[in-house]
């Protein structure tokens, strides 16, 4: 069998630290008599954590000394911390285990690509740290999803061509970055959100043996773009 790079992102893929970040920013928001949603939540999702303090003070209309932003974000990192101290592998998403040996047992490349720079501890912490070839994580980025470079990276650790490497992502901005990369694109989540991407699933458990078998033989490959741009 042919060998294949799979890049996996952390967040909303392996695991659930959505729901951390959320209480975390929560905490932080309302210490600044900001109010902080669910679905404000979301649209944080695979965003830096730089620019998800700027994008709570834009919906806050807030502005912060620097030195403020700083303590700010080192205290929301520090909370974030102390819940993901609590994680264990029983909070490793349905199937992505199974999904990651079976990829091992087939002799494929696995990557983790990630906007996290607490990446590596959260994957310590699931038990999943050896799994992985290669990590690219939020410190080895200059440039944000949806820039590739956080795949591309992946891609040459794991001595691979673009073409020859498949991401799974739950965000848009990352989505967009693996099509970019031109790597074949895999959206874990809602149809309606992550519509750009080449194959779509609610999680893992929806993704068969034969479907992976089918990306490593080279016959289930990226699916042509309808261009819209073109009428009639
Ligand atoms: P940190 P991913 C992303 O992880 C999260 O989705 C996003 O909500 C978070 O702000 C970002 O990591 C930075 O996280 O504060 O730990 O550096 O989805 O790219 O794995
Ligand atoms: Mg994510």
């Amino acid at each position: 069998m042919d060998k294949k790079g799979f890049i996996f992102d952390l967040d909303g893929v392996i695991v659930d630290t959505a729901k951390y970040h959320f209480l975390a920013w929560k905490k932080l928001a309302n210490s600044i008599g900001v109010d902080f949603t669910e679905t404000q939540n979301e649209q944080l999702k695979g965003v830096s954590r730089i620019r998800s303090l700027e994008k709570i003070l834009e919906w806050g209309n807030k502005t912060l000394s620097e030195d403020e932003f700083n303590r700010l974000m080192s205290s929301k990192n520090q909370d974030y911390l102390n819940y993901i101290d609590a994680m264990d592998a029983s909070e490793i998403l349905p199937d992505v285990s199974k999904t990651l040996d079976f990829l091992i047992e087939n002799n494929q490349a696995i990557a983790l690509g990630s906007a996290s720079k607490n990446a590596k501890p959260i994957l310590k912490k699931v038990s999943l740290f050896e799994k992985f070839e290669a990590i690219v994580d939020g410190n080895d980025v200059s440039k944000a999803k949806p820039n590739p470079e956080v795949f591309l990276i992946g891609a040459q650790l794991l001595g691979l061509k673009p073409e020859n490497c498949i991401v799974f992502e739950d965000s848009v901005a990352g989505i967009q970055a693996a099509n970019t990369a031109n790597m074949l694109s895999i959206g874990i989540g809602e149809e309606d959100v992550l519509h750009e991407a080449d194959f779509i699933f609610k999680d893992f458990t929806e993704i068969t043996q034969e479907f992976i078998e089918g990306i490593i033989s080279g016959t289930t490959v990226k699916q042509p773009k309808n261009n819209l741009s073109i009428k009639n």
